[in-house]
């Protein structure tokens, strides 16, 4: 059994112009393509070979094939968090931000905060933390470094940004910041935000 990459959701000109088709097709198809490759070159053969991804990221010692595999989860997840037509978040997301940010404005400011000033190439998250017990949570914003990923502190990812210069260099150059306003503003894919929540609950409950 190999790792694989799963198909992009949308059409490759879909986010465009907020991320361009051509972004697209190095960002998947160069970038996350190759991290794919190279988990499956160094596990071929190995007791590793069969495991599931998720299994991978979460046992593996920080080193080249952890971070093939965290970035391959990571680039997963983040083609997921976009969507051509943006949307809203649910009633019990929206509730949920509200309650943890004071609204959902106040949360897409406070994220393109976050994915702004992350001074690594890396990335920006909403994260579920059910740490609390007692069917309690929160949300929280966090930036993880290079292929560092929440999923390996117990953390449920919501909707994350790439923020390495990959993600948007073709298109903005230097502007991390117009990027992440046009992903905050036109991209996140809310149902899918929306769904990871519930399922954190259900999870958690
Ligand atoms: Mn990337």
């Amino acid at each position: 059994m190999t790792i694989q990459l799963p198909d992009l959701p949308y059409a490759p000109d879909a986010l465009s112009p907020h991320v361009s088709e051509r972004t697209i097709s190095f960002h998947y198809g160069k970038h996350h393509a190759g991290y794919v490759r190279t988990v499956n070159d160094r596990i071929a053969g190995t007791p590793d070979e069969g495991r599931s991804l998720e299994d991978l990221v979460c046992s593996l010692p920080a080193g080249g094939l952890f971070n093939a595999a965290a970035q391959t989860w990571n680039h997963n997840f983040y083609w997921q968090s976009m969507s051509p037509g943006g949307g809203e978040p649910d009633s019990d997301l929206a509730a949920a931000l509200a309650a943890s940010f004071d609204s959902v404005d106040t949360f897409r400011a406070e994220f393109a905060a976050g994915a702004v000033g992350n001074f690594a190439s890396g990335w920006g998250w909403l994260v579920f933390d059910g740490s609390g017990g007692n069917g309690g949570g929160s949300l929280r914003i966090i930036q993880t470094d290079d292929a560092q990923t929440p999923v390996t502190d117990g953390l449920t990812p919501l909707l994350v940004i790439d923020v390495w210069e990959h993600a948007y260099y073709l298109d903005y150059q230097n502007a991390r910041a117009a990027y992440v306003d046009a992903f905050v503003e036109h991209l996140i894919n809310w149902e899918f935000a929306s769904a990871n929540y519930a399922a954190a609950l259900r999870a958690h409950a």
